[in-house]
């Protein structure tokens, strides 16, 4: 039986103000020793959740989702860059939908590659309106999805995009600068999409320090992923993980007047 505990924990979290983290690791990247010594870091300090994606499927995929569920006591979501990167294995799939680009593709074609599969296994599924905005360089996704991210001073565009992924039933909103990215999406345009939208937020990409991640969350993101600046700055994890935890402490203040989202009563 498939449940929605994942999707309801972000609900809660969102409802009490706790922020959550999300460590990506990206399995093409993450080989070897490398990953011996991410699963050594995250057993000190286990975040909110692991992503696991990148934009190239490996064999190793269900055997490191494997170790991961093993050796951390987190929940590990899958953040697929394609309909090959699906693992039984992960307790939820994001089910991203590119709407900031036109290539049907990425909007459903991988999406019907792969629905059968992942309808048929026990992962939650949580659909996830994808909005890749311009980080200041091509982005991987850009590049390989052959769609434009949306310029980041068209603060109009984002909104009717993200707000348009609600209308569709999109249960996430993810606001994407591109891993990697020069410059990470702008808190002046994470504030006004969170004004836009009721569904949690989630905001990535270029994000390589505490205070960027402050400005986020202060901005309206619910849930920060940083993945690239951990690749070769691994010691930074716990201290991120542990400045979150930090944050949420000094912030704790129960219910921050956020409306009860619908799908907390619903699910
Ligand atoms: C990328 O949003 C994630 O898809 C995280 O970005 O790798 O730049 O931290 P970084």
């Amino acid at each position: 039986m498939r449940h929605n505990n994942i999707y309801r924990k972000i609900l809660l979290n969102r409802e009490m103000g706790k922020k959550m983290f999300a460590v990506l690791i990206d399995p093409e990247k993450s080989n070897g020793r490398h990953f011996a010594s991410i699963i050594a870091a995250l057993k000190i300090s286990p975040p909110d959740f692991v992503f696991v994606g990148g934009s190239h499927a490996v064999k190793s995929l269900n055997n490191m989702i494997e170790v991961l569920k093993e050796e951390v006591d987190t929940t590990v979501i899958l953040f697929p860059g394609d309909a090959s990167q699906f693992s039984e294995h992960a307790d939820a799939l994001l089910f991203l939908s590119l709407l900031s680009g036109r290539n049907p593709e990425y909007l459903i074609g991988q999406h019907i590659k792969s629905a059968v599969a992942i309808k048929e296994s026990e992962v939650e599924v949580i659909p996830t309106a994808y909005l890749l905005i311009d980080g200041g360089k091509v982005s991987s996704v850009e590049f390989i999805s052959n769609t434009r991210a949306i310029p980041r001073d068209k603060r109009e565009i984002v909104r009717s995009t993200a707000v348009a992924g609600e209308l569709l039933g999109m249960r996430l909103t993810y606001l994407e600068a591109g891993s990697g990215a020069s410059q990470p999406v702008p808190g002046e345009l994470i504030s006004y999409i969170r004004k836009s939208i009721s569904s949690p937020l989630i905001v990535g990409g270029g994000i390589t320090t505490t205070e960027e991640v402050k400005t986020a969350f202060e901005a309206g993101a619910d849930l920060v992923v940083v993945g690239n600046i951990f690749e070769t700055e691994l010691h930074q994890m716990t201290e991120f993980i542990k400045w979150v935890d930090s944050y949420n402490s000094r912030n704790e203040t129960g219910s921050k007047d956020i409306p009860l989202h619908p799908d907390i009563i619903s699910l």
